[in-house]
């Protein structure tokens, strides 16, 4: 017995002494999905949580490493676990989009995901990924790089894990299947919380987040947007940040004192403690450029400097207002892949698919909706149907009926997108994909419309990074756009914004087979119907194939 603790002891220390040894560790996590009454803005609610914990663990691994999460589900609502993020390289049964790639995780039910981390590191997240119980089923994924391997820009003293989020004080699952019901927009939410905490509420005794910190020491702050429906600034009274790394892909460090983040997003910056000793205001108040209504309460946190008094913080000169575009322009403009000789940026040069996706909402009659008609939302007038039995599963085991693979390429009736909406605002229903040959090259423009409002959409791409090659304003002119696309050093991402009123082009290489959810990544455009699926076919061979499925991959 003893012999066999000392030799596992020994293998420990081997496996930090000599990396080679380590390389390709496996990661162990159990996932409980379990209800918990919590307390916020003096009121308490049962909410579901990994773990009992909100925001839930934090999953780390290494570059390179397995990662085996056991979920077990322990509540009356089904459930999916996505990994914000994470490649997924042929492990598609493993990405979590519920009705997408797999069928929920029933009461009672577990589920083991098993997938390998590799070409990523960085600050991911991982959240529920059925209906809207990501509000309080998610945390983040630290991918630290290989051992022995720096980070391209001076190592920190510390890092720390900062999670945004959003509160509503009212049972979220019956907020949203209401508003379904009646065809409104959902209620907004409360408050937003840092790390769980809102910041000080008149009357309740919540004193919000503390990021404790020590003079003259630098910090790698991981920050994750796994908030439902909101963009946010976050800014640091009195501090300049640097960004080093965006959704696990390095970029060229810029400085800022503004950080604009979108849900689904993550970023890495680099916080120096070189201000006076004392406490800093740290908020967050939200982005929206336009007439639909958003919870506009900042969170609030407190930087504090180790061996400050009780003494006010000191707050911020000022705070972006709700429809700063500029503030966010700025910043999107800012940001660039490393494209170092270790991080190249591999942009596709040639494109095998050119695809033109007009965004936004539609209206639809509904026989029981309060206004007799209810809000939708579309990609090319196609309002996404969930189907009953997972697209994965379709595919693989060539079940016909679940989806077709006629998704358009281009808007079918073309209109001034960023003018005047058409007439008939209604959409389409269906459950399409876009089906492209393996390793072919694909490129979307995607394209805000005005119809009703036009809205910034966080487009959010499941299995792969791409590349945000072009943005602008107003209706994409295929002749001149281009043209300006940066092709060299673009940031590389899995969720970006595409502006209100304007358009964004992306590129990448359909190197995973499977099928790849895409939506926006605001939850109530997503319930609406702005979504759809690309269907990457099998290349030659097993390593360019889909894995089986898992034996206890869930049914429907
Ligand atoms: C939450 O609190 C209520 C009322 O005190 C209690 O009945 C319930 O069991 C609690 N739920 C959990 C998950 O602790
Ligand atoms: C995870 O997947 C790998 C590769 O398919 C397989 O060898 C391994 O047994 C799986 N592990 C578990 C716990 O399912
Ligand atoms: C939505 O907000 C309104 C106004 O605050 C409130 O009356 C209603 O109960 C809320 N709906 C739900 C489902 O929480
Ligand atoms: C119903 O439609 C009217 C007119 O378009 C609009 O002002 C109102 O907000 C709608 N009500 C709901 C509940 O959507
Ligand atoms: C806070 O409590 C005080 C004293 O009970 C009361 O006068 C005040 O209206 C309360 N403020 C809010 C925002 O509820
Ligand atoms: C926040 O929104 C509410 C409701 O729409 C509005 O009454 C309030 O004035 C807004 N506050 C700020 C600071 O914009
Ligand atoms: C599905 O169809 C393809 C091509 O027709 C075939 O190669 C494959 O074996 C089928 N898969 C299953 C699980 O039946
Ligand atoms: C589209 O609408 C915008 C805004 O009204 C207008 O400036 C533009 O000229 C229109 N474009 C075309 C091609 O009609
Ligand atoms: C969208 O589809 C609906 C239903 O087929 C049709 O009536 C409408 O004209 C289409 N609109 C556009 C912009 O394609
Ligand atoms: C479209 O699908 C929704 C369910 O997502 C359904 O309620 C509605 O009746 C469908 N509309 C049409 C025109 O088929
Ligand atoms: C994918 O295509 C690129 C060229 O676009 C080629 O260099 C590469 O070898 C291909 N990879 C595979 C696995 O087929
Ligand atoms: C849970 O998922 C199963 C399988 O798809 C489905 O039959 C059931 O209706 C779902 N339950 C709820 C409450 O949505
Ligand atoms: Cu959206």
């Amino acid at each position: 017995m003893a012999f066999w603790v000392r030799a596992a002891a020994a293998a420990v220390l081997a496996a930090f002494l000599f990396p080679a040894l380590a390389e390709s560790r496996v990661r162990h996590y159990k996932f409980s999905v379990v209800m918990k009454n919590a307390t916020k803005l003096c009121s308490t609610k049962p909410i579901v949580t990994v773990n009992g914990k909100f925001p839930g663990p934090t999953l780390y691994a290494r570059e390179g490493d397995t990662v085996i999460v056991r979920v077990v589900n322990h509540v009356q609502y089904n459930i999916t676990i996505h990994w914000h993020g994470v490649r997924q390289l042929r492990t598609g049964w493993a990405d979590g989009p519920a009705y997408i790639t797999q069928c929920p995780i029933q009461p009672g039910q577990n589920y083991i995901y098993n997938f390998t981390i590799s070409g990523q590191r960085g600050t991911l997240l991982w959240h529920a990924h059925i209906t809207w119980i990501r509000a309080t089923v998610h945390g983040a994924i630290v991918i630290l790089p290989k051992l022995g391997v720096p980070y391209p820009f001076p190592t920190p003293d510390k890092e720390k894990i900062i999670v945004l989020g959003e509160w509503w004080k009212s049972d979220i699952e019956t907020m949203i299947s209401q508003a379904m019901q009646a065809g409104v927009a959902p209620n907004v939410s409360d408050a937003h919380t840092i790390n769980g905490q809102t910041g000080p509420v008149p009357n309740c005794s919540s004193t919000g987040f503390t990021l404790h910190v020590e003079s003259g020491k630098t910090y790698l702050l991981r920050i994750v947007n796994a908030a439902v429906n909101d963009e946010l600034f976050f800014k640091v009274a009195g501090h300049q940040l640097t960004v080093v790394e965006v959704d696990a892909a390095y970029t060229k460090p810029f400085k800022t004192d503004t950080i604009f983040i979108a849900p689904g997003q993550t970023t890495n910056a680099l916080l120096t403690a070189d201000q006076g000793i004392g406490k800093y205001l740290i908020a967050i108040s939200p982005f929206m450029d336009t007439v639909v209504a958003v919870d506009n309460v900042t969170g609030i946190a407190t930087l504090r400097y180790q061996g400050t008094n009780a003494f006010p913080p000191t707050m911020l000169t000022s705070i972006p207002s709700q429809n700063a575009t500029p503030v966010t322009e700025s910043f999107i403009a800012s940001l660039k892949s490393l494209n170092s000789n270790q991080y190249p940026a591999k942009v596709p040069l040639k494109i095998d698919h050119s695809l033109y996706f007009a965004i936004g909402v539609g209206v639809n009659p509904c026989a029981t909706c309060v206004n007799g008609s209810r809000v939708v939302a579309d990609i090319n007038n196609v309002t996404f149907v969930m189907p009953t039995t997972a697209l994965l599963q379709a595919h693989y085991y060539n079940i016909s009926g679940v989806f077709t693979d006629d998704f358009p390429a281009n808007p079918q009736i073309p209109f001034n997108y960023t003018g005047a909406p058409p007439s008939n605002l209604q959409t389409m229903n269906g459950t399409k994909v876009y089906r492209v040959a393996f390793n072919s090259t694909v490129q979307v423009v995607f394209q805000g419309t005005n119809i009703i409002a036009p809205e910034s959409h966080p487009t959010h791409l499941h299995g792969f990074n791409f590349y945000a090659v072009g943005r602008g304003v107003g209706n994409f002119d295929p002749e001149n756009d281009p043209k300006s696309f940066n092709l060299v050093d673009p940031v590389e991402r899995n969720t970006l914004s595409v502006p209100t009123a304007g358009w964004t082009a992306i590129r990448f290489t359909a190197d995973n087979p499977g099928i790849w959810f895409l939506h926006c990544h605001l939850e109530v455009h997503t319930t609406w119907g702005l979504k759809m699926a690309f269907l990457v076919d099998n290349g030659k061979g097993p390593n360019e194939s889909l894995l089986p499925p898992p034996s206890d991959l869930p049914m429907c």
